[in-house]
């Protein structure tokens, strides 16, 4: 039940506080995919250390866990994977660097800090281009990405599979967001904003106005807590499983941008298994990606519903006010699409718009 954690409340109280709201479902977290498929021969054994960013009542996790499973499952216990949560072995920067030098074997970062290795990872932060979350999947499950994730090779990187981090909202401490202006502020003075380290997101944010700050996730909570920084961008289930709303009593649903996680594998350890147990590494990953995907669309508007009854004011922004931010964000294309490449946005966008048709 450790994995259900949230702050000093356990899952199970959680979701009983929300049973009563007649809104968003809580997330079903009590039957995980079945775990088929066959066992696969003793080719040694293995432990795994995966670093993640964020906390053990998030999808992230409990998919991991799920990831974890699948392999101890299927190795007979000869794979056994130790998740490390709440980003205590580093930040989403360090810990790939970690992966490049073999000194941890996975992690699953947003893709935003992982432009550096592959800048066409950037299309994802471009605000506004996957309207829904179906199209965002669609996306993340297309060749394009797919070649995105190949893309890696080489980098002392193996990129096994895309999930979801999700429609990132703003929150902050100082006032109620409900237009371009309220970030920027005029005479008020801009919000000091946390972003990634992606100079897309600090272009976002310098465009509205804001004084974005890029910092490690890990040292968000401080920063805000301190006042370091007034807000920060991220999806409703990290703002709730990492407690930001205690720090943070406003939110604004703009859904800005959608962040997909890549979940990695270290080269060196993926170079030390052998090929049945990389096989059923990449197989997994799929599996627990998938899952992952599912979970988050679950949490998504029930973490938004859960924060207002801890007292988070969130401001639900209807079709007007979210085309202004859009319209406010227009430079953004202008600077970073002709570096990303005119034809990559063209062709995400395409599958997109194929998925809303549909
Ligand atoms: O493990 C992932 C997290 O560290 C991080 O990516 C969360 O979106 C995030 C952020 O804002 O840093």
């Amino acid at each position: 039940m450790t994995r259900f954690l949230l702050g000093t409340l356990t899952f199970a109280g959680v979701a009983t506080m929300g049973l009563g709201m007649a809104h968003a479902q809580t997330p079903d977290l009590s039957a995980p995919p079945a775990i088929d498929g066959e066992v696969v021969e003793d080719h040694g054994s293995h432990t795994i250390r995966m670093g993640i960013g964020l906390a053990e009542s998030s999808p992230q996790y409990i998919s991991s866990q799920h990831f974890a499973d699948i392999l101890e499952e299927r190795s007979e216990g000869r794979l056994t994977v130790n998740i490390f949560p709440n980003s205590q072995l580093g930040d989403d920067v360090q810990m790939m660097e970690m992966l490049q030098t073999g000194t941890l074997d996975m992690s699953y970062p947003s893709s935003s800090p992982a432009t550096t290795y592959v800048p066409e990872l950037a299309a994802f932060d471009l605000p506004f281009l996957l309207p829904t979350r179906e199209a965002a999947v669609a996306v993340m499950q297309s060749d394009v990405a797919q070649g995105m994730l190949d893309s890696f090779d080489g980098t002392g990187i193996k990129a096994l599979a895309f999930s979801e981090n999700g429609y990132r909202q703003l929150s902050n401490s100082v006032r109620p967001v409900e237009t371009p202006e309220d970030v920027g502020g005029l005479d008020m003075g801009g919000l000091t904003i946390r972003t990634m380290e992606n100079p897309v997101h600090l272009s976002i944010w310098e465009t509205l106005g804001a004084n974005p700050t890029p910092m490690a996730f890990g040292e968000l909570f401080s920063a805000m807590e301190q006042g370091v920084v007034d807000g920060q961008e991220n999806p409703w289930s990290t703002i709730l499983t990492s407690n930001f709303h205690e720090v943070q009593d406003y939110g604004s649903e703009t859904r800005h941008v959608y962040t997909p996680f890549i979940m990695m594998m270290s080269e060196r350890t993926w170079d030390r298994l052998d090929p049945a147990y990389q096989d059923l590494v990449q197989e997994a990953a799929r599996q627990s990606a998938a899952y992952e995907i599912q979970l988050a669309a679950e949490y998504d508007d029930w973490s938004r519903n859960q924060l207002e009854e801890r007292g988070m004011q969130i401001t639900r922004l209807n079709d007007e006010q979210i085309a202004a931010f859009q319209e406010a964000v227009q430079p953004v294309y202008d600077e970073w699409a002709p570096e990303i490449g005119e034809d990559l946005i063209a062709e995400i966008q395409a599958i997109a718009e194929e998925t809303m048709s549909n």
